[in-house]
């Protein structure tokens, strides 16, 4: 039974259609308020306010709010009265307390909104991790699992004028099955980390769209407009003034249309950034964004932007908040660690290992920043759990959905050093075909492994690579694997004629602990890690891209050695307080005569 099941969800082909998320894809182009800011919280390590004393859930819990109604009324928690946290922000680097806290808080904001007529209002969280139960008025309005895409919930009908009530149960427990899976190498920051906003729309609304270039043209533009609402069959305009576009397609019975015609458009590109101010006008509804064109394609080993062959020099990043630690949330955040890729020579980086806040590929696009963005399906994943499969392509499809216009993005990758086995093939591949079907114009990757075929030859002959656009490949030669000069020996080769990006190597360092290059954890040693590799990577034929790992110190439990890792990966290339270390210079000389 278990196997038929599986059989089921791996073979269900996916949908043509764009992913019928609730998503509300674009909440920049709109109005929105803020919810950001001190929320009520209580800590409830045994989930007291949420199941009984049989471990049942309780109808009674702590998003009830409830009050003493006389003087001798039993309620034993008060959100008014307990501590508070920051929204955005991560729990455990709030209060020394919550350092190592793995299990639930409670949130509660109070609001009060005077709903227009004629219109509809959701509430929408950036992330929450990892779990999160969401009430509002003592009401259920919705659940949601992942912790780092977006999610919202229609309340136009529960919300009053005055004196409402929004609490969420943040769990962040890791779990065997869950997407990432108990064993990571980044904290698990837990908490609503993100912005969370009120979302007001008209009562039939421009819900999502896609409009990017059509894959392999310059200049055709194509992609969908979906309402939602009653009157769903609309006049809609996609309106790109400057370009003096105004093209006007009419919705079906289920609010959806395919949209194509050609623009001559200035194309994006790291060069020359350019993003449009692009309008989508409803008979209803109308939403703005600013949207970049540009084209990305393979052919045979070459990565093509805008039809021509580029390679991808960047760095690696976690969303790890520059100087003050913790979970980066902000656009001033984005800005500093986008601007040292910058700085570094970067024209590209790898968010790992999950989808980032949407600051940064906001700010990608304008800063001219290629992107390569995942989901964190992360080593050991549960490959033959058909709920593990519906979870990942779940977060495939928030991430897509929310950053599917964004020109910056050139990859989507699926995985994270998994282990060989069909099951995890099989798992995969469904990955990807759901992917391409959410997002035809992109490449797709996953970060792979490699294996010696002798003492001095490294082989790319993952089966994965098969249903990639574009080889990734992890190799730790000097840090995990031999020393530095391992690598000036080897040799690299590669079943496919596909390009490959290298999209890990590295090795720790601890800022200002110096020695000679021989000695582990110094900034000499890392220095000649990237030196041996760098002679390396310049001699493999079919290289297209470097994601060295990565661009700053981050905390992982996984990383206890005292005085030099006190729970910090020191694989950056700048320290946790912004300090560049040597490897960071020698990075940045090869980049530049890239550049
Ligand atoms: C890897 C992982 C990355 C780790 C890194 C390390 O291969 O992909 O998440 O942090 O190695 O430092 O070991």
């Amino acid at each position: 039974m278990k196997i038929l099941i599986l059989l089921i969800a791996l073979l269900a082909v996916p949908s043509v259609r764009p992913q019928q998320s609730d998503l509300i894809a674009n909440t920049e182009g709109r109005t929105t308020v803020s919810l950001n800011g001190s929320w009520q919280t209580i800590v409830d390590p045994y989930e007291s306010g949420y199941y009984n004393y049989r471990y049942q859930p309780s109808d009674n819990g702590y998003f009830k709010n409830t009050k003493p109604k006389s003087k001798s009324d039993l309620i034993e928690y008060d959100f008014d009265s307990s501590a508070t946290l920051n929204v955005p922000g991560d729990w455990n680097t709030q209060s020394d307390q919550f350092f190592f806290y793995e299990g639930t808080i409670w949130y509660k904001k109070s609001f009060d909104y005077q709903r227009q007529p004629n219109t509809r209002l959701f509430v929408y969280f950036g992330a929450a991790n990892y779990f999160a139960d969401v009430y509002l008025n003592g009401e259920k309005i919705g659940q949601h699992e992942g912790g780092f895409t977006p999610f919202n919930f229609e309340i136009t009908k529960l919300v009053k004028d005055t004196g409402n009530y929004l609490v969420v149960k943040v769990d962040n427990k890791r779990r065997r099955d869950a997407v990432p899976t108990l064993m990571t190498d980044w904290w698990n920051y837990g908490g609503l980390t993100r912005d969370v906003k009120l979302i007001e729309t008209p009562s039939t609304f421009v819900h999502d769209y896609l409009i990017q270039l059509q894959k392999g043209s310059r200049n055709r533009v194509g992609g969908w407009v979906k309402l939602n609402g009653e009157k769903l069959k609309q006049q809609i305009t996609i309106k790109i003034a400057e370009a003096g576009i105004g093209k006007t397609f009419t919705t079906d019975n289920n609010g959806f249309v395919e949209i194509d015609f050609s623009a001559d458009l200035k194309l994006w590109s790291p060069e020359s950034p350019k993003l449009y101010d692009v309008s989508i006008e409803a008979e209803t509804d109308r939403v703005r964004d600013q949207i970049g064109f540009r084209s990305i394609e393979t052919r045979g080993t070459d990565i093509l932007l805008n039809g021509r062959p580029i390679f991808l020099h960047g760095v690696c990043i976690h969303e790890e908040a520059p100087l003050r630690g913790g979970r980066a949330y902000s656009r001033e955040d984005a800005r500093t660690l986008l601007g040292w890729a910058k700085e570094l020579g970067a024209n590209f980086v790898r968010l790992a290992h999950y989808p980032h806040n949407e600051h940064m590929v906001r700010e990608a696009d304008r800063m001219g920043i290629l992107v390569w963005s995942e989901i964190p399906v992360y080593w050991t994943i549960q490959w033959e759990n058909p709920a593990t499969l519906e979870n990942a392509r779940n977060q495939l499809s928030e991430m897509i959905a929310r950053d599917k216009n964004r020109a910056a993005i050139v990859i989507w990758s699926v995985a994270n050093e998994t282990p060989l086995s069909d099951a995890r093939l099989t798992f995969l591949k469904n990955l990807i075909t759901y992917a391409r079907s959410l997002d035809p114009g992109r490449l797709m990757s996953a970060a792979m492994e490699r294996h010696y075929i002798n003492d001095t030859t490294q082989m790319i002959d993952d089966p994965l690579g098969e249903y990639l656009d574009v080889l990734g490949c992890n190799e730790y030669v000097g840090w995990y694997d031999g020393l530095p000069e391992k690598a000036d020996k080897l040799e690299w080769r590669s079943k496919y004629q596909k390009p490959l990006v290298m999209s890990e190597f590295g090795g720790d360092a601890l800022y200002g602990h110096h020695g000679d290059a021989a000695t582990r954890w110094t900034e000499e040693y890392q220095e000649s890690i990237y030196q041996h590799q760098i002679g390396m990577l310049k001699k493999i034929p079919f290289l297209r891209g470097t994601s060295p790992w990565i661009l700053t110190d981050f905390r992982s439990p996984r990383r206890p050695l005292p005085k030099i890792q006190d729970y910090w990966n020191r694989k950056g290339l700048i320290s946790s307080r912004g300090e560049k270390k040597k490897a960071f210079y020698v990075l940045q000389r090869w980049y530049r005569e890239l550049n």
